[in-house]
């Protein structure tokens, strides 16, 4: 049997994580494979399904803010930190599911995520090498060149950091207009193109900055095409699950017949 694939759905606040998350599940219920999810967001109040595993059941923002009488953010980053110190335990839990698929909701506040030590404890704790980062770009975001570039580079530092696949999703596709789609992903797979957008914008300081960056990527060939997914239509999910089966199968299919 192979690995468990560890799916983590990562991107900017409000991008579209937990409702994705919700409708890949659904998709694979679906199609009988066998996959849980795992909210890592110990802040979050509604997230719109029920996790199997549930990092709030080991640490809560509410209860640190009563109990330590600390405010909002300040709660957020001390769940970070107090949640690295359980990640033992919680993989335990997550391993016991022994399922094919793990699905990874992680938190809006992407630094805490990304950033802290807490996230590399957790990553590393998964042994298996079948992990994989799907970073969702949000198009009210990805709209203007300069908002691409930022994401990109985003994604990017992610991606250095965890050493693992990334895989880029234009989230929320269902709110662009088919030009407006075709442009972004345009952008994200030929950087001359970005490149010469930007350059028509003017040449701020912070846009020389991203010029350079974009041609980094082209030269290191790092830059790539987004799929256009949308959680709310479930549309695109078997795109993105089809990648998947490629990255780590060779796109050999694990559907029950
Ligand atoms: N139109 C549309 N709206 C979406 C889609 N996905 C999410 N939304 C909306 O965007 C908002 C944020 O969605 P979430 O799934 O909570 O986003 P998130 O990235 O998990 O948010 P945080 O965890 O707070 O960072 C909600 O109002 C969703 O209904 C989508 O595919 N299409
Ligand atoms: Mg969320």
């Amino acid at each position: 049997m192979p690995d468990p694939v560890r799916i983590y759905f990562v991107g900017t606040a409000g991008s579209g994580k937990s409702t994705l998350t919700k409708a890949f599940k659904l998709w694979m219920d679906e199609r009988g494979l066998s996959t849980i999810t795992v909210n890592l967001d110990p802040g979050v109040e509604e997230i719109g399904y029920t996790p199997d595993v549930d990092i709030r059941d080991w640490v809560s923002v509410s209860d640190v803010m009563e109990n330590q009488g600390l405010g909002p953010n300040g709660a957020q980053i001390a769940c970070a930190d107090m949640a690295a110190l359980q990640f033992p335990e919680i993989s335990k839990v997550i391993e016991d599911f022994r399922a094919d698929y793990f699905l990874i909701d992680t938190p809006g506040q992407i630094e805490l995520f990304a950033f802290r030590e807490a996230s590399r404890i957790f990553l590393e704790a998964f042994t298996s090498p079948n992990a994989i980062i799907v970073f969702v770009l949000d198009p009210a975001v990805a709209k203007t060149p300069a908002g691409l570039v930022s994401l990109l580079m985003l994604s990017t530092s992610i991606q250095s950091r965890f050493q693992a696949p990334t895989e880029l999703v234009l989230g929320k596709s269902d709110l662009l207009e088919e030009e407006e789609l075709e442009t972004i992903i345009d952008r994200c797979q030929y950087p001359d193109r970005l490149i010469n957008d930007l350059e028509l914008e003017g040449m701020e300081m912070q846009e020389v900055a991203a010029i350079e960056f974009m041609r980094a990527m082209e030269s290191l060939d790092i830059h790539r095409k987004p799929i256009p997914i949308s959680g709310l239509e479930a549309e695109g999910i078997e795109d993105l699950y089809n990648t998947i089966q490629q990255i780590f199968f060779g796109g050999e299919d694990l559907r029950p017949d």
